[in-house]
């Protein structure tokens, strides 16, 4: 018998982000996913207005913390690809993303640190925030285990079932490098492959290095003692 068809939700994440949403819009596979939402953070440069003419249902107010719950509690689709139009992700690796989720993998995720990969930071004579970004993964590697290569970056993708157990408390920037050490916790399925960071289109970055910094140090204190408790 014919396996059920899996469905597919995208997300795009944004805050005025209206400069690489023009750019990037054309090359984003729309036409894959059942459901095609905005969460947006009170854009005010018409970013919102912008994915909603695409056919985007747009939901306001999602501080970057509340994403993945907002997400997990708004469809119900199977599968759950974010996608950031700043600039830095790929949006050719949006496919990639959902192949390895109806594979059967239970998240995948673009890594900017395997072979083969580039960051944003790969050019410059001191790239402070890829070796911050390689450390905590070294760190989660040596906690829980696992090889990943890159657990912070946000292009990914996680089927709804397992996102929705993972009762995550994040509320800021750290929202993705909890949810990597929850999986690891957890022991399910995570691929990575080799992404091609670019550069921010327009805009500005929202996430300043030393408190982000000091997110994933607290992130990891707290995984350490009581996240176990939280599944
Ligand atoms: N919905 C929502 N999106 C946000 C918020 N803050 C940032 N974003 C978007 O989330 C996406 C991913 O952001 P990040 O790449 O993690 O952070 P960034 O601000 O782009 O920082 P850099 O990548 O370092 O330049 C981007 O498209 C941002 O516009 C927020 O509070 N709410
Ligand atoms: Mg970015």
């Amino acid at each position: 018998m014919e396996e059920p068809k899996q469905t597919s939700a995208l997300f795009i994440c944004a805050r005025n982000e209206i400069m690489g949403s023009r750019e990037l819009a054309p090359r984003v596979p729309l036409s894959r996913f059942d459901e095609v939402y905005e969460l947006d953070g009170n854009s005010t440069d018409g970013t919102r207005e912008f994915w909603e003419e695409l056919g985007a249902t747009s939901i306001n107010h999602v501080k970057k913390g509340e994403i993945f719950n907002k997400a997990a509690e708004t469809t119900q689709a199977d599968n759950i690809v974010f996608f950031a139009p700043d600039g830095n992700e790929n949006p050719d690796d949006i496919v990639k993303i959902l192949d390895l989720l109806e594979e059967g993998y239970d998240m995948a995720i673009a890594s900017r640190f395997m072979k083969g990969a580039r960051n944003e930071e790969d050019n410059k004579y001191l790239p402070l925030r890829k070796w911050a970004n390689q450390g905590f993964t070294i760190v989660v590697r040596l906690i829980w285990g696992g090889t990943l290569t890159d657990t912070i970056n946000g292009f990914r993708g996680l089927k709804r079932d397992k996102l929705a157990q993972l009762n995550l408390e994040s509320s800021g920037f750290d929202i993705e490098f909890q949810t990597s050490i929850r999986f690891l916790k957890m022991g399910w399925s995570v691929a990575e492959f080799p992404t091609f960071e670019g550069d921010r289109i327009g805009g500005a970055s929202s996430a300043s290095s030393i408190p982000t910094g000091l997110l994933m140090c607290r992130r990891v204190w707290k995984e350490l003692w009581g996240g176990k408790k939280k599944i």
